[in-house]
């Protein structure tokens, strides 16, 4: 009967989630009656109550609310999450310290990277390395070399042998600069980066491209994963480096703390973009970003940031068209997640030689 009652009022559109109120607009009259008769016979309907949260289990996935009308991916394999992506990581976390796989500073980067979606690294890389590949970038304007750019002013994707010398007094980014310069390599694939991103991935580590910036790039908010999805998804991280300190009115990099647990946005049963949703993804996450507070990363020269795959984050307005933003972003796959693209073995890791197409 109790089953039978429910059933009745929920096929009207009667819900947990709706408070009383709510319910009886929703209900009418006759479903009104039905609750009354219900309640006189001690079948009490769970309305107004808010849903029990269920117990979480370890190794069950950590996610907020949806609290959106967008599509958005209800069930996920529990395969793809990340090891610090679900109940019992802190945990994990300890074990592995203990048994000394990883030091007491990695313990506390990757329990931020838990919570947070991002961690820092201050003064990861040296201040000579970030000027050797300073010199490089200006050899490739000076030498007008055939390096991918991307015009974020027109949004034009050409080579800076084909593009006006002036382009490059605007945002700006010069893809896979490592492809041409020894110390960006040397940067993109550095081992305290390649070290913290195994350790988030439980994964060898393959760069898959570098993005470098003069300016700001004053990228609406957005989530990397939707454009360089992983055959496994989640299984992205990326890395931004500061190759001159920040400045406020430069654009600096914004992040949107704890978003990196939101559910991915549903393209069709994908969780990679398609052209003609792009838009409303877009809304999905401007919609969202207004549930966490903005953080901008006011780095020095040589600080690191890395973030989660989907992780909201982008360039803030540039206040000052006159200041340069220097800055390298990078993104990385675990070694599972790349198929058979042809790759480079660069120390401990490797990058692939011939780069993917989209890119955030
Ligand atoms: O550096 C920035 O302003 C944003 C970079 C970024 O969003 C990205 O590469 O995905």
């Amino acid at each position: 009967m109790r089953e039978r009652v429910i059933a009745e009022l929920r096929a009207r559109g009667a819900s947990r989630q709706k408070t009383l109120v709510e319910n009886l607009r929703t209900v009418g009259a006759r479903g009104l009656l039905e609750t009354a008769v219900a309640s006189a016979r001690g079948l009490l309907l769970p309305f107004p109550e808010a849903p029990k949260p269920e117990p979480r289990h370890s190794g069950e996935p950590i996610l907020l609310e949806a609290k959106t009308a967008h599509p958005v991916m209800e069930r996920e394999a529990y395969s793809s999450f990340s090891w610090l992506d679900v109940e019992g990581y802190d945990a994990e976390i300890d074990r592995r310290r203990t048994g000394g796989a990883i030091d007491a500073e990695e313990a506390k980067l990757l329990r931020a990277w838990a919570v947070n979606g991002y961690m820092v690294l201050p003064g990861c890389v040296s201040s000579e390395l970030i000027d050797q590949a300073l010199a490089d970038v200006d050899a490739v304007w000076r030498d007008r070399k055939h390096v991918v750019i991307d015009v974020l002013t027109d949004g034009r994707r050409t080579h800076v042998d084909e593009v006006e010398p002036a382009a490059r007094q605007a945002p700006h980014k010069l893809n896979d600069l490592y492809l041409v310069s020894h110390s960006a390599l040397r940067i993109f694939l550095h081992e305290r980066i390649v070290r913290m991103v195994s350790l988030i991935l439980d994964d060898d580590v393959v760069g898959c491209n570098s993005l470098t910036f003069e300016y700001g790039s004053m990228q609406p908010a957005h989530i990397d994963h939707v454009y360089m999805t992983p055959l496994t998804p989640r299984r992205l991280v990326a890395s931004w480096i500061a190759l001159q300190d920040v400045q406020s009115d430069a654009g600096p990099l914004s992040l949107w703390p704890g978003s990196h647990r939101l559910r991915p946005y549903d393209f069709g049963g994908t969780y990679h973009y398609s052209p003609e949703k792009e838009a409303q993804h877009t809304r999905y996450v401007a919609e969202q970003a207004g549930r966490f507070p903005e953080f901008r990363f006011m780095a020095k020269k040589g600080d690191v940031l890395l973030w989660h795959a989907l992780l909201v984050h982008g360039g803030s307005p540039i206040n000052n068209k006159q200041r340069t933003r220097k800055s390298m972003a990078c993104h990385y796959f675990g070694s599972r997640e790349t198929g058979s693209s042809p790759r480079e073995r660069f120390g401990p890791a490797s990058y692939l030689s011939k780069p993917i197409e989209d890119t955030a």
